[in-house]
């Protein structure tokens, strides 16, 4: 599914992810790329245009091209608008509590899928602890009452049919009173395909929706049709009115542009795909998984959420300037606890030292103490902090005993933090050094 768009935006993740610097025309031409194909994947040209200017704006901000790792924040840019159009948050089917009936009513073209989803709907829903009876309203194609029980049987849910009947709104008449006297909570109507243009069909479906008074009047669209699949929603919409879409044979190679256009024209949100033929292949359809599906990233959560921490560019160039001429102070140590607890990690701020690692030992460095180094820099005054070579052995005595620790392990600190100052003046002479310290302040790839 979505192959092709998401080769594409997979190529360009992996040519951008690394890069510690881009310029404007970097994006340019990445969003030139990323427009071409998402117009392949047939996605609405408006909502292409919108993509585009959008992103161009976002990601020439002075924060983003000033950040350490502008590729990642770039990646974030366009991870999180596919997000928005692909609806944002999850939209799940809006029933009513088990003590009231609530019917879904299912339309849409021929073989779109309908038939094939009402069973998968019905399995969901059985599954979610719900009890669904099935009425069979597709009157028109011979076979499609039979196709219903078949499957019905299958996955042991009933099917409402009356056989021989020609008025498929008293088949559902009958169906609804049947549910409510044998206490189905959850209806689903399978209908009739119909064409939008074709009005003798889109009447009787009205008739149907006024008598269901539906909670969800869903569309179910073939997703390999595109763009079609959105004006078909739009019609549906106007006419009946949808609370939803069902994009089916989502598994097919499909180009995406019904996924990535619908609920931007018509606001209306996609709430399951299709993901084959069998009855179990139904899934909830959530916009930050397909986003992250089609960048081609499972990771591309943790990759955002690095992009978030990653520090200035102008704070990284100030630390090292501190760590060379030797100012950075016990103050700007605290700091990075800060950013350390973001990291995860007190490796990381000695690994901002290229070097230091054989020269601080692991018991320098044991995670386990972070929390009492804290507390005795928070027991300085702000001039002992900015000053650590004014704190004899009087303010040492006094820092330990309001941090709660002991003179030991206030002399213990001050002789690491002096140790580490002076490393940090030396490798940060070297221009090289620099620049690798100040990457990994970013947490990017140097
Ligand atoms: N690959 C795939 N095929 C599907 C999916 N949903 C339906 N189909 C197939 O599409 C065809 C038409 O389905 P059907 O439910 O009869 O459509 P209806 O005419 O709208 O009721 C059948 O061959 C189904 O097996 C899907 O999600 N993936
Ligand atoms: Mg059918």
């Amino acid at each position: 599914m979505l192959d092709r768009v998401s080769d594409k935006l997979t190529d360009i993740v992996r040519q951008f992810s690394g890069k510690s610097k881009i310029s404007e025309k970097n994006i340019q031409e990445a969003v030139d790329e990323i427009k071409l194909a998402l117009l392949e994947a047939d996605v609405n040209l408006r909502v292409v245009r919108r993509f585009v200017n959008y992103t161009i704006e976002q990601a020439s901000g002075e924060a983003v091209l000033r950040s350490v790792s502008p590729g990642q924040q770039f990646i974030k840019i366009v991870y999180d608008r596919l997000v928005s159009m692909l609806g944002d948050e999850r939209q799940d089917l809006e029933l009513k509590g088990p003590d009231t009936q609530s019917v879904i009513l299912l339309m849409g073209l021929q073989g779109s899928g309908k038939t094939t989803t009402a069973a998968k709907l019905a399995r969901h829903l059985k599954n979610r602890g719900r009890r669904p009876l099935l009425i069979a309203a597709d009157l028109v194609r011979p076979a499609a009452v039979e196709q219903l029980s078949v499957l019905g049987k299958q996955i042991d849910v009933p099917v409402h049919r009356v056989d021989g009947a020609t008025d498929p709104v008293a088949v559902v008449r009958e169906g609804l009173s049947r549910g409510r006297k044998e206490q189905f909570d959850t209806i689903i109507v399978d209908t009739t395909g119909r064409m939008q243009l074709d009005e003798a069909m889109m009447v009787e479906l009205e008739k149907i929706e006024k008598l269901c008074d539906p909670v969800e009047s869903l569309l179910v669209a073939d997703a390999m049709t595109g763009q079609t699949a959105v004006d078909v929603a739009k019609e549906f919409d106007g006419r009946i009115g949808l609370t939803g879409v069902i994009l089916s044979k989502f598994d097919s190679d499909t180009r995406g542009g019904a996924a990535l256009s619908l609920k931007s024209v018509t606001g209306k949100p996609i709430k399951f795909i299709g993901m084959g033929e069998k009855v179990e292949d139904l899934e909830p359809f959530f916009p930050d998984r397909i986003a992250g599906r089609i960048l081609g990233m499972g990771d591309v959560v943790s990759l955002v959420e690095k992009a978030q921490e990653t520090i200035d560019q102008d704070e990284a160039e100030r630390l090292a300037k501190k760590m060379q001429s030797a100012t950075f102070t016990l103050e700007d140590y605290l700091e990075q606890f800060q950013r350390v607890k973001k990291m995860g990690s007190l490796q990381s701020i000695v690994e901002m030292i290229p070097g230091a690692k054989g020269a601080i030992t692991e018991d320098d460095i044991n995670e386990k103490d972070i929390k009492r180094e804290e507390a005795i820099i928070l027991s300085m005054t702000r001039e002992e902090r900015r000053n650590h070579r004014i704190i004899g052995p009087p303010r040492r005595k006094r820092i330990a005993h309001g941090s709660g620790t002991s003179m030991f392990e206030v002399n213990r600190l001050l002789k690491k933090f002096e140790k580490m100052r002076t490393m940090m003046q030396k490798m940060t002479k070297n221009k090289k050094y620099q620049q690798q310290v100040l990457a990994r302040m970013g947490g990017g790839p140097g």
